[in-house]
């Protein structure tokens, strides 16, 4: 797939009243290509609006939408971005998880299902933001302060702002071509890496004092009950940054968060460094995502839960 068949494609009669989809729990990736790409498109004539399984979160509104409003329309086309699986969308948006809906999808993790009609996917773009701003340069399209701003702080906090190995030359190029449209983004590093609500800082606490450290201390796991999400005050996409912290500590290679998420109903999120694919880990159980970052889902009873973790994590420490 290459881009001027997406750029036809979204030129064209066929590419009007569009829905944009983004995955659940959603982070300034998917929101940044979500707004960016329904800037786009408006801007080029059509009907967009960019839709998600929750409210989008009150964290990314000042640089992303601080005045979106949804339009009215009948939609006649789907497009999906940074959704690696149907199942991400969320119940809220389980009618689209029918693959036929999805016109276009554009992402960047390896392991993408190829659900839709159209695709582009670029596994060695650090962010899908960095795909988008690629995409909206190819069309000859201006890139005003917003895009630029949606697109900066994506590319920023999927790359935990510029750290991981992830990050190309590429992706420096195009962060300071970003930086060029005049977006303050020393105040969005701060405001996303910096910066967090009192209530994060009681979570962090609460987490870190039961951090769980197993195979000569090589691997360590946090345990976030749902209810101290719930109880924090602080909305959940605040917590995003929780599952970087077991591997901050010196001689982990694997940190593991599990947040309970309902009645025996576990996400898993996976760091590694270079000594361990956390993709693989997590596709074990399911799931996927990037080499150094991935996710899944896991159903049981806490206990099994743990077991099946400290198994999976054992065949790597023989
Ligand atoms: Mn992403």
């Amino acid at each position: 797939m290459d881009f001027s068949k997406i750029k036809s494609f979204l030129e064209s009669d066929e590419c009007d009243n569009v829905t944009i989809l983004t995955h659940k729990s959603p982070d300034g990736d998917t929101l940044g290509c979500g707004f960016a790409l329904c800037y786009l498109l408006r801007d080029m004539g059509k009907k967009a609006n960019v839709i998600n399984n929750e409210p989008f979160p009150k964290r990314y509104k000042e640089f992303m939408y601080p005045d979106y409003e949804p339009m009215d329309f009948e939609e006649k086309c789907v497009i999906a971005v940074d959704i690696a699986d149907l199942n991400l969308l969320g119940d809220n948006l389980s009618k689209y998880k029918d693959s036929v809906k999805i016109d276009l999808c554009i992402d960047h993790h390896i392991t993408n299902k190829k659900y839709s009609k159209l695709y582009y996917i670029d596994e060695n773009a650090a962010a899908a933001c960095q795909i988008i701003y690629e995409l909206i340069k190819y069309m000859e399209r201006p890139v005003t302060k917003l895009i630029a701003s949606c697109l900066y702080l994506g590319i920023a906090t999927d790359t935990g702002c510029f750290k991981f190995e992830s990050v190309t030359p590429k992706t420096f190029m195009i962060a300071a071509e970003l930086i060029s449209y005049g977006i303050n983004h020393g105040y969005i590093n701060r405001m996303m890496f910096d910066v967090k609500p009192r209530g994060v800082i009681g979570v962090e606490q609460e987490v870190l004092r039961n951090m769980k450290f197993c195979f000569d201390d090589r691997c360590a796991i946090e345990y976030v009950p749902k209810a101290l999400i719930d109880n924090s005050g602080v909305e959940s996409a605040e917590f995003e940054e929780l599952s970087t912290i077991p591997l901050t500590v010196e001689g982990v290679e694997i940190g593991i968060t599990i947040k309970e998420k309902g009645n025996n109903e576990y996400k898993l999120s996976v760091r590694t460094t270079e000594k361990h694919d956390a993709c693989a880990f997590c596709q074990t159980f399911g799931g996927g995502g990037h080499l150094r970052a991935a996710g899944c889902q896991i159903i049981g009873r806490y206990d099994e839960v743990i077991k099946k973790i400290t198994d999976r994590a054992a065949e790597l420490f023989k």
